[in-house]
């Protein structure tokens, strides 16, 4: 057991090194980095593709897409005109900073305004991981159930923001939004909460605002 947590502390020790460097990359680019993180199907990339319609070229974005197999996401990305690279773990339940600094020496994604990472969908593994991002986003959808802030607390208490999508379903599924509200609350007094719909658009404009400002202040803070 000791040495099961001795590994993992020096696998993470690594991490935190390249994260660091990859922060400092960024950091000289001018880039926001998001990392997005959730359960398998809770809409991050449906999120990202209203994202970039909304963005409408304003801003430019990048996406890096982390999953087990296949370039689906990637390509959805593609398609609306905006570059996006895919990394496969082939298998591992988190992206680490290594295959992010591999996967940017790859693929033309910088610069860019924004770049946003999808992480492998769980709430589990890429909690612990940094990748040199700004800050992470929990996503959160209503149909998957609102225990989950409570079954998985560590990844809301950590992310920055939580966007809560698939707003639309309200009306069919049993989602207690102010329980969810209050616990996100008590987990992460700081944290951001935005409440969105993909599909319908709405909400989207204010967590685009946020990410507008975010950029801004970023950059303010470089000067
Ligand atoms: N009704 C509704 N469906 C959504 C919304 N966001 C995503 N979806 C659907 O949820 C499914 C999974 O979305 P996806 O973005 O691929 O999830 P990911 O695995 O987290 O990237 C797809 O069928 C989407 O069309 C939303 O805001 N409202
Ligand atoms: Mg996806």
């Amino acid at each position: 057991m000791e040495h099961v947590i001795k590994v993992k502390r020096k696998a993470l020790a690594a991490n935190d090194e390249a994260a660091a460097r990859l922060r400092q990359q960024f950091q000289s680019a001018g880039s926001l980095v998001v990392n997005l993180i959730s359960s398998p199907g809770s809409g991050k990339t449906t999120l990202l593709e209203a994202t970039i319609k909304y963005l409408d070229g304003r801003l430019t974005a990048a996406v890096l897409e982390g999953d087990i197999a296949t370039e689906r996401d990637a390509d959805r990305i593609r398609a609306l005109g905006v570059p996006a690279h895919q990394i496969l773990t082939g298998g591992a339940c988190h992206l680490d900073a290594r295959q992010v600094i591999g996967a940017l020496e790859k693929s033309q994604l910088l610069p860019a305004d924004l770049l946003f990472i999808e992480n492998v969908g769980n709430l589990i593994c890429p909690t612990t991981y940094d990748l040199g991002e700004d800050f992470k986003v929990a996503v959160l959808s209503t149909t998957e159930g609102d225990d989950k802030p409570f079954k998985y607390p560590a990844i809301f208490a950590r992310a920055q923001v939580t966007v809560i999508t698939k707003i639309d379903l309200l009306a069919y599924v049993p989602f207690d939004m102010n329980a969810v509200r209050e616990h996100l609350a008590g987990l992460n007094p700081s944290g951001r909460v935005f409440e969105v719909s993909s599909t319908t658009g709405v909400g989207i404009e204010a967590w685009v605002d946020y990410l507008g400002a975010r950029l801004e202040h970023k950059r303010t803070e470089r000067t």
